[in-house]
């Protein structure tokens, strides 16, 4: 049996270095901080860190408008400080991968400047299209709200940027960007570093201009249906490919926002040589209106089995391979959005993560996920900070006629900076994050929830996670077993793992209520290794109560 390759078997563990440890009292984080944490993370088991960026920015869009791919930003640190984080994270047995954002640069980048000047080679390294000021080329909106097109007086020209006007779209098609973006990949790779987090990778291939439609009473159109998945999408990834990543043993996610499983099976599978695993964010959609991002509606938890276990049955089945997570910087935290935080906060931590790293792929926990992290209740939009959040409320209430209060219920429930709080080390003033004034207020609830309790409790969701990382270590079946579901409850979450040697049953409960339920699959001789309470009653599952049982299926396996 060939061994996976070493990303299948693999944690990775994500820092937002801006929320993780300030060590020079500027209320920000830094790669000092990281480097004071780096035992947590070998204590924890994780085997790989995705740091968000941390080269020069503005920090319109806290670092993904980058304005030198080769400089680390002095809020961060020197070159010298990532040097050293890097060697010491391989002294803990950590590999290191970092962000490349190369769907756009920031407006400050010196290749943006230069590219305001038509006879310039750099104009073309962006996306220009002439027009008269108030007729943008198309109804495009971007993600950030408002318009996907900046007008240059001087130029008499529109400029594209999908995000903030801060971050113009590169143009792709054009040569000389490809060079350049291999270029700056090696620049990191021949550092050392192990691998990339690819930001909207699959955007980067426009398949025309012509208008998006509009949802529900949006005044823009979506640029979703000629810009993701483009045509030249999959000989732009492979000359990558061949051009620096081939050349190179790292690992690769991308991420792939409006993309399915068959498209994920032609990016991922090893013929393709292109990615090795996307961020896909069909689970992410569930609780949105498809018009608006912050007014979120109920999923339901046959909606979550179905998205999951098609992806599940459709990519790693066809040679693909699935990256699985529950939050990321921009997301909520799961235990708000996917469990109960207020009576069964713990129990939906352990439950959610027992779900996710039972899955076929490779698992990401968001730094505070393995403390039970909760959405961030904010009293007033002046204590956010994320663009996306901003203007997002700003919408809410101009264009959707909501009042403050609805306004500030679908921003609570869904805003970025829900994940960007800082991380509470402790209970003590600021959770141990800074001596100074944090940039981002921290959770209101970080002196109940932060890492010095959780680690004094034995029964606290860092060592539950500690388990499900030592499980997935050892355990090939989690790695290379087949996947199906047992859908033979409304409330469960329930599927199987299976290869010649062992078979996984794990069963998962939604339900806020204890349910009586009997399980077609066991079998007497099948023995419980996981639970996340102290199971007592055979048919009876607790609210939010997970359970895994191992069938051995030939003699003395371990
Ligand atoms: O996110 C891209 C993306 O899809 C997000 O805009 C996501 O759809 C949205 O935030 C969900 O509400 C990447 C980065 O992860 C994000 O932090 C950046 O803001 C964005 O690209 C632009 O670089
Ligand atoms: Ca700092």
């Amino acid at each position: 049996l060939k061994e996976p390759e070493w990303w299948k078997k693999s944690v990775v563990y994500q820092i937002y270095p801006k929320s993780f440890q300030d060590s020079n009292g500027d209320g920000i984080g830094d790669i000092n901080g990281i480097i004071g944490h780096l035992d947590y993370l070998e204590k924890l088991g994780v085997d790989v860190i995705w740091l968000n960026p941390m080269y020069v920015s503005p920090q319109i869009d806290n670092g993904y408008d980058i304005a030198n791919y080769r400089a680390i930003d002095p809020i961060f640190g020197t070159m010298e400080d990532f040097d050293r984080l890097l060697q010491a994270a391989h002294q803990h047995h950590l590999k290191i991968i970092l962000d490349l954002v190369v769907n756009h640069t920031s407006d400050q980048h010196p290749w943006f400047k230069a590219a305001e000047d038509k006879n310039d080679p750099h104009h073309d390294y962006y996306i220009w299209k002439d027009g008269k000021k108030g007729k943008t080329p198309n109804n495009w909106g971007s993600y950030f709200g408002g318009s996907a097109w900046t007008y240059n007086e001087n130029l008499a020209q529109y400029y594209l940027h999908l995000f903030a006007k801060q971050q113009p779209d590169l143009n792709w098609k054009n040569p000389r960007v490809r060079e350049e973006v291999y270029d700056l990949m090696k620049f990191w790779l021949d550092k050392g570093i192990d691998g990339f987090r690819m930001d909207v990778i699959n955007l980067i291939s426009k398949r025309s201009y012509k208008d998006g439609p509009q949802n529900g009473d949006e005044k823009y159109g979506s640029s979703q249906p000629e810009t993701a998945n483009g045509p030249r999408i999959h000989e732009f990834l492979h000359e990558m490919n061949q051009e620096v990543l081939s050349k190179y043993d790292i690992m690769t996610v991308g991420e792939m926002p409006h993309t399915n499983p068959e498209e994920a099976v032609r990016y991922t599978q090893p013929a393709s040589e292109e990615l090795n695993m996307i961020f896909q964010f069909e689970h992410m959609g569930l609780d949105t209106e498809n018009y608006g991002k912050f007014t979120p509606k109920r999923f339901k938890l046959d909606d979550l089995k179905r998205v999951l276990s098609r992806w599940q049955t459709e990519l790693s089945a066809k040679g693909g391979w699935n990256s699985l997570y529950w939050s990321n910087h921009d997301q909520p935290r799961p235990t708000t959005r996917f469990g109960n935080d207020k009576q069964y906060r713990i129990e939906s931590a352990k439950m959610l993560g027992t779900l996710l790293h039972m899955m076929q792929g490779t698992p990401y926990v968001f730094e505070g996920e393995e403390i039970g992290m909760t959405n961030a209740r904010f009293n007033s939009i002046d204590e956010y900070q994320d663009l996306e959040t901003l203007n997002g409320y700003r919408e809410l209430i101009e264009v959707q006629k909501q009042t403050p209060e609805q306004a500030l219920a679908g921003i609570y429930a869904k805003s970025r900076d829900n994940a960007r709080t800082p991380m509470p080390w402790n209970g003590e003033d600021k959770g141990g994050f800074t001596t100074g004034t944090p940039w981002l207020k921290l959770n209101p609830n970080f002196k109940e929830i932060n890492v010095h309790d959780t680690l004094k409790d034995p029964n606290s969701v860092f060592y539950y996670y500690q388990q499900l990382i030592e499980m997935r270590h050892n355990l090939a079946v989690i790695t290379d077993g087949i996947y199906e579901l047992n859908d033979d409850n409304p409330e469960m979450f329930n599927f199987i793992r299976e290869n010649k040697r062992q078979k996984l049953i794990v069963q998962c409960s939604f339900a806020n209520h204890e349910i009586s339920y009997r399980s077609s699959q066991l079998r007497a001789n099948d023995k419980l290794i996981l639970s996340n309470y102290e199971t007592n009653k055979e048919n009876i599952f607790n609210p939010y109560e997970a359970r895994v049982y191992v069938q051995n299926k030939v003699k003395n396996v371990i």
